[in-house]
């Protein structure tokens, strides 16, 4: 007898649990698979393109989120309504919910991400700063383990020095973090900060660690099957963001050095085995004045800015997602080692003011998309189409490749003359400004350019 077949079938029918561009994506995934789709929308989302594309589409709810993409016996319904066996949860909404894979998991229906377990224990920040600390990924100093009380804290942070910051377990992207300047004001903030998140996250857990007040935010891309295999595709830099909103996105990071790319990428890749991890997933990381990489936090889903991965490597993420969670190997989904080819970059086009940032919804009364060489849009604008108040306000992903940086943000500039959008503002004009910055030009910006440049 030789070894069990590995299995090389994919899904009958898989139900998209987004929304917007994202549900386009998986959409396209899907049909590049042969891969039939069951689109779910709310009534705020009715005449959006995914409800068109799918070949079914079930409402299941009113246009608040809670009782539509966040609803979970709405969706296993219309998943069993359709016969489905298999979702993709996209990005946001459910994608990291632990509970609703677990449910899917019961109805035996695939949920296209990691395993319950895992997503809960990366959803546990300080467990996922203790396991890539014992795999050997750099981590900043900070406690050990959730801080037990004021005298602990106390004594952490005058051992590794102030300024420190307080985070709550549960919290994540930057919710539920203060900044602590010095030891008279830790037991206030810790106080404040074990409240807010018992209310907020309903788990109090609180750990601590040494604050970098202007860090590089940059994140690993990866992916990972259920037979152990993982591959690091490289780094995106996400330094360029407001109010942890990212704007921009760019691949290869201009300031990441090669040798602690490759260090780090290689303990990575130990670790995600480790955990057991599948799907595509995402290992954020801050950047120090040095030039070194420390670990912060895990996504476990696919993100907005996946295509400046898929730019530079020529690989389908979300077709690879849909592959892993039947089953398929990755060196049967790559075919080959993984190639880096030039540079991409992302703008994110919001629907909102581009100068006080406030959300912009309404119809789009008019739309040219740009393209040519080197460009791709994610959209799921369209000419008369509505952008509904009640979601994020992200209408497009504009992304350009070319063979060096500067080749990139030529095609980025050249492209963003040719989008045009009327009805509603969008944050096309700030892009425009930002891609003619002496700082960004010359790759020398922390998270805090757009704070320093627009106060
Ligand atoms: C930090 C930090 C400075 N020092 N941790 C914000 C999002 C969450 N993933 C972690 N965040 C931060 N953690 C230490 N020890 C600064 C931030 C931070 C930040 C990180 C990435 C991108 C934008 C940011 C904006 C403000 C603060």
């Amino acid at each position: 007898m030789g070894k069990p077949s590995l299995p090389s079938g994919l899904f009958k029918k898989i139900l998209v649990a987004n929304r917007g561009e994202i549900a386009l994506r998986v959409i396209c995934a899907c049909k590049d698979l042969g891969i039939p789709t069951v689109a779910v929308y709310s009534e705020a989302d009715r005449n959006s393109l995914p409800v068109r594309f799918a070949d079914q589409a079930i409402c299941i709810g009113p246009a608040k989120s809670a009782r539509s993409y966040l609803d979970v016996r709405s969706i296993i319904s219309a998943a069993e309504l359709t016969n489905v066996d298999a979702i993709h949860p996209g990005y946001g909404f459910l994608s990291e919910n632990a509970a609703f894979a677990e449910v899917c998991r019961d109805s035996h229906i695939k949920f296209i991400g990691p395993r319950p377990e895992v997503i809960s224990a990366m959803g546990l920040k300080e467990r996922a700063r203790a396991i890539m600390k014992d795999y050997g990924v750099p981590i900043l100093p900070g406690s050990e383990g959730i801080l037990g009380s004021v005298e602990e804290a106390l004594e952490t942070a005058g051992k590794i020095g102030y300024p420190i910051i307080l985070k709550a377990s549960a919290g994540g992207g930057g919710r539920g973090m203060r900044i602590v300047h010095k030891p008279e004001e830790l037991e206030a903030n810790l106080m404040q900060a074990q409240q807010e998140a018992g209310a907020a996250f309903s788990s109090a857990d609180v750990y601590l660690e040494k604050y970098i007040s202007a860090p590089r935010h940059i994140e690993f891309q990866l992916l990972a099957d259920e037979h152990g295999n993982v591959e690091i595709l490289g780094e995106r830099e996400c330094s360029i963001q407001r109010r942890h909103q990212k704007l921009l996105e760019e691949s290869p990071s201009p300031a990441l050095r090669s040798d602690v790319r490759e260090r780090v990428s290689a303990k990575l890749k130990e670790a995600i085995k480790a955990i057991g991890y599948s799907n595509a997933g995402t290992v954020e990381f801050l950047m120090d004045e040095k030039g070194d990489l420390y670990f912060i936090e895990v996504n476990a889903r696919i993100q907005v800015e996946h295509p400046v991965t898929e730019a530079v490597t020529g690989i389908d993420l979300v077709k690879a997602q849909i592959r892993i969670a039947a089953g398929h190997t990755l060196p049967d989904i790559l075919g080959g080692p993984v190639q880096f080819r030039g540079h991409a970059i992302e703008c994110r086009i919001n629907a909102e003011n581009p100068e006080t940032f406030q959300p912009s919804p309404g119809r789009i009364t008019g739309l040219n998309l740009p393209g040519g060489i080197g460009i791709r849009v994610d959209t799921h604008a369209f000419q008369d189409g509505v952008i509904p108040p009640y979601y994020d306000s992200l209408v497009a992903k504009l992304i350009a490749h070319g063979s060096t940086r500067d080749e990139a943000i030529q095609r980025m500039k050249r492209a963003l003359d040719l989008f045009i959008v009327e009805g509603i503002h969008t944050s096309i004009p700030l892009h425009k400004r930002i891609l003619v910055e002496p700082d960004f030009i010359s790759g020398n910006f922390d998270t805090n350019f757009i704070k320093r440049w627009m106060p």
